[in-house]
């Protein structure tokens, strides 16, 4: 097992990037520092200094001394990106945490299920709260995920990395749906509560009560804190198009 070393995660509280790496964190008890990156006004010394790969959160330091915002990590610190390495790496370094499955099939699962979550729901869900994406296209998505659920337990029956990536998505999706803070009319909102809460959804129901009960969801979850920087991005976007540092859509002059 690799000698302890500190670990610091640069976060950003609106991505659901470094929120599944924050999950894994918690599951694994680790003890970690964390810097938040305010995505929204991004100050220069992160990407210069930090992650000079596209400035995107989340990065993880794994060794050298306590870093401090403004600062950049030693020389014998190891920086990792990618929200789905990180969580691999997470699984290695804490093999007791058990956050990878021992059954090679599982774990095959779970692989394949983070592929999906990148691939297919993650788009789903930008498409629907920014870019006029339709509730029943997302909705269908949603279902092709719940019906990757076992009948009881987690992705994968244990609790795993395959959680991390999955509950990001959800709390978000929950959020926006409950507030309307999306690109979305208020009826197409109440539609989608409505539509969580029906028997079609009565999976994914039990499977979101199983996990926000779990301490490592109450502790990296805060639907107040997320509502208030999410109202600071539908601001941007209504005026500006912008969706993030690689989206911008053109917006109506009328
Ligand atoms: N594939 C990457 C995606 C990370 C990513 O796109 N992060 C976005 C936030 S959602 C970011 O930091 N963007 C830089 C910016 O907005 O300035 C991962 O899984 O870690």
């Amino acid at each position: 097992m690799p000698e302890a070393k500190r670990i610091t995660l640069y976060s950003a509280v609106d991505s659901p990037f470094p929120h599944r790496v924050r999950l894994a964190l918690e599951e694994a008890g680790a003890t970690y520092d964390t810097i938040w990156i305010d995505l929204m006004d991004k100050e220069e010394w992160y990407e210069e200094k930090v992650n000079p790969a596209g400035g995107k959160v989340p990065i993880l330091i794994y060794g050298g001394p306590k870093l401090h915002p403004g600062e950049a990590p030693s020389a014998d610190a190891v920086r990792i990106p990618e929200s789905i390495v990180i969580l691999e790496f997470l699984a290695d370094i804490f093999p007791d945490a058990r956050l990878l499955p021992e059954d090679p099939v599982l774990r095959a699962r779970v692989r394949l299920f983070n592929v999906a979550v990148d691939t297919k729901l993650q788009n789903a869900l930008m498409g629907f709260i920014f870019l006029g994406a339709s509730l029943d296209s997302t909705l269908a998505v949603l279902e092709d995920f719940q019906a990757m659920l076992p009948p009881t337990g987690f992705v994968v029956g244990e609790w795993s990395i395959a959680d991390a990536t999955f509950i990001p998505i959800l709390a978000r999706l929950h959020m926006v749906l409950r507030t309307g803070l999306g690109n979305i009319l208020p009826e197409v909102a109440k539609e989608g509560v409505e539509a969580l809460r029906s028997p079609r959804f009565a999976r994914l129901k039990q499977y979101w009560d199983d996990i926000t009960a779990r301490p490592s969801t109450a502790k990296t979850w805060n639907e107040e804190e997320m509502r208030a920087i999410a109202a600071r991005r539908m601001e941007r976007f209504r005026k500006t198009g912008i969706v993030n540092r690689d989206i911008r859509v053109p917006i109506p002059t009328t």
